[in-house]
């Protein structure tokens, strides 16, 4: 492999890049009509435009990647995550032109990518599965007959949906039906499939996923688990490794599980094991993610591996030569996405210009970032700037370093997450580990009416001095 077109932009695009750099292998970068003076530009040997603004017209085209890399001579291209990465389509048309999809081969993806399939082709690998259906719902009164057997509140979900599009809660038997005929023709504008499904609702779970690695000689080893759960509307904001609510024999299962869902697709590389874990340590897969992911950093700490050079080299046929039982977690790592948001306005995109933007430095902190001082912020992309990443020996050190790295990360001209990442890693429930999916729900959210109250108290307390004073004055008046 001497030449590597990177198909992204921003953080990951640079992040790519430099792995490819330190293996001697050129990079070309492609870009959008608004990025021609973005910084992943810079940092490739050779960059091209590839169209205006807009994803679908730019970083969405395929056929114009592929285009390019024939015109550059590139042996391989790396989607990064997001935009083609788990498009079987796109892998499908690299595969075709003799250009190396970095990822897995497009069979896998596709099936990767309809929940249902999914579920089939795990079949007979032994992974434990939440109750539910496996087959699309046809029959309405019957999928009512499962559902009042599984036990209400129930969670109807999109077989082509996936990172919690397309999932409807049915509190009770009641609602079933036109909850069904509302998930069904969602579903159908959606994602052109109107299959849906059902499952048990698991009420306060974890997110946990497993990093797994597959080279083509039929050697799939795990990195351990990533906590997700402090999210958003099923955006992730914090994400950790290792997770405090796993044992030694809880990640051995996990993982092995994990392996066994990489085994029953034939997956090749980088790829993401979803899993919920109930109140008693339960757990239940949800579904693969085919790429390689946003906070894949915190899983190169701990394991002590650079993910982008296993990805590059099992791809060019590489055997991976790690051994399960030569891999041990050393220490915590956490990440903060620092998006430009509003976190007091409801998350809203907070777009403008980078006034003033300097990042902090130091031993066990990483920057993965994609912006620089003076540019202005995109509309048509993903607001994220940058991901903060710090390690310790232990959890509370990862932590204490994160609240200072935030310090001293200086941003002036837009609103970011930074301070509500302050929020989470000074949070009691967030220390003692004692948290679920629903954390920024049941404790931001509360936050933020306790400052309400708090702003209604401070002006009863104004009015009352007001009264008080008037009364003085009252009381004067007659001396
Ligand atoms: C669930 C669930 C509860 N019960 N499935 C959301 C994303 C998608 N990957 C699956 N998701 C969920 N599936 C059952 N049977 C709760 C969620 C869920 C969730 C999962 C992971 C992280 C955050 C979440 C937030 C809300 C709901």
């Amino acid at each position: 492999m001497k030449k590597l077109l990177v198909a992204n932009r921003g953080e990951i695009a640079i992040r790519v890049m430099r792995t490819a750099k330190k293996m001697g292998i050129k990079t070309v970068a492609v870009f959008s009509e608004a990025d021609r003076n973005s910084p992943h530009v810079k940092h490739a040997d050779q960059a091209v435009c590839i169209g205006p603004a807009p994803s679908n017209e730019s970083y969405l085209r395929g056929d114009k990647i592929i285009e390019v890399s024939k015109e550059l001579n590139v042996d391989a291209i790396h989607p990064g995550y997001g935009f083609l990465s788990e498009n079987a389509d796109f892998a499908e048309l690299c595969e075709a032109n003799n250009i190396l999809f970095i990822g897995p081969r497009s069979k896998a993806i596709r099936v990767m990518g309809s929940k249902l399939a999914a579920k089939e082709t795990v079949k007979g690998y032994n992974i434990p599965m939440v109750p539910g259906t496996d087959e699309a719902i046809t029959d309405i009164p019957e999928a009512k007959k499962i559902a009042k057997g599984i036990g209400f509140p129930i969670l109807i979900k999109a077989s082509a949906g996936g990172g919690g599009k397309g999932m409807r809660i049915v509190e009770n038997e009641a609602e079933f039906e036109s909850q069904m005929d509302r998930a069904i023709s969602e579903a159908k504008n959606a994602f052109g499939d109107g299959s849906v499904f059902i499952e048990k609702y698991v009420a306060s779970p974890r997110h946990i996923e497993i990093q797994i690695m597959a080279d083509m000689h039929g050697h799939v080893i795990h990195l351990f688990e990533r906590e997700c759960s402090i999210q958003r509307r099923h955006q992730k904001v914090v994400e950790e490794a290792p997770s405090v609510a796993l044992t030694p024999e809880l990640r051995e299962k996990m993982g092995q599980a994990a392996i066994n869902v990489a085994r029953s697709c034939d997956y090749i590389g980088a790829g993401t094991v979803e899993f919920l874990l109930d109140e008693n340590l339960n757990f239940y897969f949800l579904e693969m993610n085919t790429r390689l992911q946003v906070e894949h950093p915190v899983s190169e700490w701990i394991a002590g591996v650079d993910l982008v050079e296993l990805q590059i080299k099992v791809a060019r046929g590489e055997k991976l030569d790690l051994k399960q039982e030569d891999l041990k977690i050393n220490g915590h790592a956490l990440e903060l996405r620092v998006y430009a948001e509003d976190p007091m306005n409801d998350f809203l995109p907070s777009v403008g210009n980078l006034e003033v933007y300097t990042l902090p430095e130091g031993e066990n902190i990483r920057v993965d970032n994609g912006f620089e001082q003076g540019m202005d912020i995109p509309i048509y992309y993903d607001p994220m700037l940058s991901k903060l990443i710090t390690y310790g020996k232990t959890r509370e050190e990862a932590i204490e370093l994160m609240i200072k790295a935030i310090d001293n990360y200086h941003i002036k001209g837009v609103e970011t997450t930074l301070p509500f990442g302050r929020f989470v890693f000074e949070h009691e429930a967030f220390r003692s580990g004692n948290f679920d999916t629903h954390f920024v729900k049941k404790h931001f959210s509360q936050s933020l009416l306790e400052d309400q109250e708090m702003l209604e108290a401070e002006i009863a307390a104004k009015i009352a001095l007001k009264h008080f004073l008037m009364e003085q004055k009252l009381l004067k008046v007659p001396n």
